[in-house]
């Protein structure tokens, strides 16, 4: 799909293909947010929303857009349509990439219409409440943050969840060590306010590689150009001069003042990605002056709210790709696949790896690895490795391979004290610390113990093509 480099086009592409339902009137209190989950639940059709009571008709919102592969797929450039070649084609991708420069044009579509200074007004846009305890209305959560690092220069793009404050303000929620996150610091720290821009709905690739965990020396727009196959063109913002996507939807541009953190307002609580709320924060998160607003005419929303798994924003967990490269990298042979069942960025709290084995000890390095590396060490808490026969997508396969296989006496190992994600439920109160978080990690061989593997109790199911021929014989 070379040519979508927008929403607009994205969603022409998602009628075509009969992905899209449409509704009219919907309460922005929690009513768009239950259809979302209960979309996102059952896989089912992106949503676009128009006419909300109080806005003006034709300001819309667009949820569960990247919920199935069918859909997300088009905008990552990848055919596979299931889980584990869609994930391998998804690393190989990863490992090919070129960077595509940005094209630098002069203003376009996203600066149809503007507010400026005084004339901003958040409440003009229909901002959901997407779950029932939410502090505030969260009017970034499918965003790309841009900031331009004051000593380095090099421009970043996070999603960051951002709380709209008042009608000039809001929250944006750059936990610690995010790049965004750093750039504030950093300019804080020379008493200087941080530049930013806020996109809320653009080129499904731009808001792709803006969650996505990429090393801190990779532009996100440049990545989002390779996906997309094709530049992203970007217009300057007035106010702060930094690239903003020239067909985006709508853009915040202000600044970050060099707020101390205990001038820092309430923000959350908020519905996270593990499936529970984060409890609100005084402190912590850095607020937005909005200086100026652009948007096109009857601009689209772009809602992405995390929600409790299984369901997702993401058709799966994509992070568990760089894990795959990662342990490759380590020199883990016969790796065949790796997943995750409750995920954000990263293949998440409970991570599989499948591995042919070739010699003993095989299992525990795949083990140790995994929860080791980059990609599985922040935020996972159990990694189990299974034999290639499973299935790593299906739950009930990988339970099983657990309770049949796994020797606990020498199956189960528990490491102490490993990086933790903000978001971990189950951190004692005590052990939240403002220098960071650490918890425990249970590592789970379930594959048939590699030194008696020829005498472990063969499968008892038949091979899936001789069922095959004889269901077909008798048109089971
Ligand atoms: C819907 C959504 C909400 C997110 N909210 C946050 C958040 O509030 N804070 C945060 O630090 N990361 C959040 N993330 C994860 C970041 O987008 C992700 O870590 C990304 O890689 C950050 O970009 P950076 O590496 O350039 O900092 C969110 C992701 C999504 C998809
Ligand atoms: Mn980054």
């Amino acid at each position: 799909m070379a040519d979508v480099t927008d929403m607009r086009g994205y969603i022409d592409l998602l009628k075509e293909m009969g992905e899209l339902r449409e509704f009219d009137g919907v309460d922005l209190n929690l009513e768009v947010g239950a259809l979302t989950e209960r979309a996102a639940e059952k896989e089912g059709d992106a949503l676009l929303f128009n006419n909300f009571k109080n806005h003006p008709a034709g300001f819309r919102v667009i949820t569960n857009v990247f919920r199935t592969c069918k859909r997300t797929g088009p905008a990552m450039g990848i055919a596979a349509q299931n889980g584990i070649d869609f994930l391998h084609e998804w690393r190989k991708k990863l490992a090919a990439y070129k960077p595509v420069p940005v094209q630098q044009v002069e203003g376009g579509p996203v600066m149809e219409n503007q507010m400026v200074d005084d004339e901003v007004d958040l409440y003009k846009f229909p901002t959901p409440k997407w779950h029932d305890l939410d502090g505030g209305p969260f009017i970034g959560t499918g965003c790309g943050v841009i900031t331009k690092d004051l000593d380095t220069g090099k421009i970043n793009i996070g999603t960051y969840r951002v709380m709209v404050q008042d009608k000039n303000h809001v929250s944006v929620k750059m936990n610690m060590g995010k790049h965004g996150r750093m750039s504030f610091e950093r300019a804080r720290d020379a008493g200087k306010p941080l530049p930013i821009a806020i996109t809320l709905g653009q080129g499904p690739a731009v808001f792709l590689a803006a969650q996505m965990p990429l090393p801190p020396d990779v532009n996100e727009f440049e990545f989002a150009g390779y996906l997309q196959g094709a530049p992203v063109a970007v217009a300057r913002g007035a106010f702060t001069g930094l690239p903003i996507p020239a067909n985006a939807e709508i853009v915040l541009e202000g600044e970050l003042p060099p707020m101390k953190d205990e001038d820092m307002p309430k923000e959350g609580p908020f519905g996270e990605w593990p499936g529970y709320f984060t409890e609100e924060n005084v402190g912590e998160t850095p607020v937005m002056t909005v200086k100026r607003i652009y948007y096109r005419n009857n601009p689209i929303l772009l809602g992405a709210p995390p929600l409790k798994p299984p369901a997702s924003y993401l058709p799966m967990p994509l992070g568990a790709a760089t894990l795959w490269e990662q342990l490759e990298k380590a020199g883990i042979p016969e790796v065949k696949g790796v997943w995750g069942f409750v995920y954000g960025g990263q293949p998440g709290p409970f991570t599989v790896v499948s591995i042919k084995q070739r010699y003993a000890g095989h299992a525990k390095q795949a083990l140790l690895v995994a929860a080791g590396a980059r990609a599985g060490a922040y935020g996972g808490k159990f990694v189990v490795v299974v034999d290639d026969d499973i299935d790593i997508t299906n739950p009930g396969e990988v339970i099983w391979a657990i309770a049949t296989r796994c020797y606990v006496n020498r199956g189960i190992d528990i490491v102490k004290d490993v990086w933790a994600s903000v978001c971990e439920p189950a951190m004692p109160p005590e052990e939240r610390s403002p220098r960071g978080y650490t918890s425990d990690r249970v590592l789970i061989d379930a594959c048939r113990p590699y030194k008696w593997m020829d005498q472990f109790p063969a499968v008892n199911a038949f091979e899936k093509d001789f069922k095959d021929q004889i269901a077909g014989k008798y048109k089971l």
